[in-house]
């Protein structure tokens, strides 16, 4: 069993303010990473809740990030906003870029942002659930670190590469779902080294490429994707879209761009935000109800939408006011910077 300890949600913001910035976070760095930090711990997202002030700090460390970056946004004409985070973690850059998405979504149907040289940590839901609160449907990819074999292969070659998607709903949570392509997240993997559990058969191979439940193993090795080939073609889909396509790094690069030294991976993000009033020809209330047909469905049968697991752990830990962590976890927080 593992010992948790309660920490009330006024405590976090602080705590994370105070990590950040002691390990040499700037100001606006810090608050955007200890925002994201708290809206995923709020809803029990374990492996990229309050976890990731590790890779935050590991990152600093490794002295490639730049923890004072300003972002710069690109105004232009057309469908695209094109933010360059300099160098710093990706979450400034969105939120800056995110005003400029949602006006271009709104004004051209689609609308692409497209983030560049973001060192990136964290989970994607946060970004797409802001855009589905605007009423707009949407899409975020990025590459990692090429922890992952394609299908029939041996060793690395793609990242765990997460694909959210959000869809806005009229009075309740939208319909969202944020996965990595990998079986298990990188952080999950993480998660079972510290807890000394093994891992469900599938999800990983050793340096030799022989199948690994030891989570020591699989990260001397490589992890697999999920769903055979077709979680294989779907990472490399990600690889294009985040990478090439917006003139970014694959997760090769971005590993090799590390030397070694760890830390969350460098790369870009794309988002991608439909609206639906132009898309459906101004019949929304009808294809509201279709939706919401195939989604009354799908619990009629007994079966959970993702993310209401998430929901439910945030209505539970805002009405009791905490939320709760492994002891090791904190202990491990308390001397991130001594
Ligand atoms: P999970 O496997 O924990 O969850 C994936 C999704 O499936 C969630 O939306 C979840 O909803 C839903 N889900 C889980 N079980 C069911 C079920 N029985 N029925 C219906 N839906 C279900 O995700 P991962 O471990 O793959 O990823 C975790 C996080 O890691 C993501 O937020 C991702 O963005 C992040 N990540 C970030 C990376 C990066 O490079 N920045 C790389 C890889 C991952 P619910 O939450 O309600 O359970
Ligand atoms: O959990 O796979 C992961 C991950 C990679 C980068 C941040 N999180």
């Amino acid at each position: 069993m593992v010992a948790l300890v309660q920490i009330r949600l006024d405590e976090i913001k602080p705590l994370c303010m105070d990590i950040l910035t002691t390990a040499g976070f700037g100001g606006p760095q810090a608050e955007a990473i200890t925002e994201m930090l708290y809206t995923c711990q709020l809803d029990d997202c374990q492996s990229h809740g309050l976890f990731r002030l590790v890779m935050c700090v590991e990152t600093m460390r490794a002295g490639k990030i730049d923890g004072s970056a300003l972002p710069v946004v690109h105004r232009s004409e057309d469908a695209i906003v094109r933010a360059d985070a300099q160098n710093g973690m990706s979450l400034l850059a969105v939120n800056e870029a995110m005003p400029d998405l949602i006006a271009k979504a709104r004004k051209f149907g689609v609308a692409v942002m497209a983030v560049n040289n973001c060192f990136h940590f964290s989970a994607l839901w946060p970004e797409v659930e802001a855009l589905a609160s605007e009423g707009l449907a949407a899409i975020s990819m990025v590459p990692s670190h090429a922890w992952v074999a394609p299908a029939g292969g041996t060793r690395g070659a793609l990242g765990t590469n997460p694909l959210a998607f959000s869809w806005p709903r009229q009075g309740q949570n939208p319909f969202s779902f944020d996965f990595a392509t990998s079986g298990f997240a990188r952080g999950e993997i993480e998660l079972y080294l510290r807890a000394g559990k093994p891992l469900p058969e599938g999800v990983a191979i050793d340096k030799n490429g022989n199948p690994t439940t030891d989570p020591a193993a699989a990260m001397e090795g490589a992890m697999l994707t999920f769903g055979g080939h077709k979680g294989s073609a779907l990472s490399i889909m990600i690889e294009l879209m985040a990478g090439p396509l917006i003139n970014d790094l694959t997760s090769i690069e971005s590993m090799q761009a590390a030397e070694g030294r760890g830390g969350a991976p460098l790369h870009g993000q794309i988002i991608i935000a439909f609206n639906p009033t132009q898309l459906n020809g101004g019949t929304s209330k009808m294809n509201d109800a279709r939706a919401e047909m195939l989604f009354a469905e799908i619990l009629d049968q007994g079966a959970r939408l993702p993310s209401q697991r998430r929901f439910a752990a945030r209505k539970r830990n805002l009405a009791r006011g905490y939320v709760e962590i492994p002891r090791s976890l904190l202990d491990e927080l308390n001397n991130l910077n001594s």
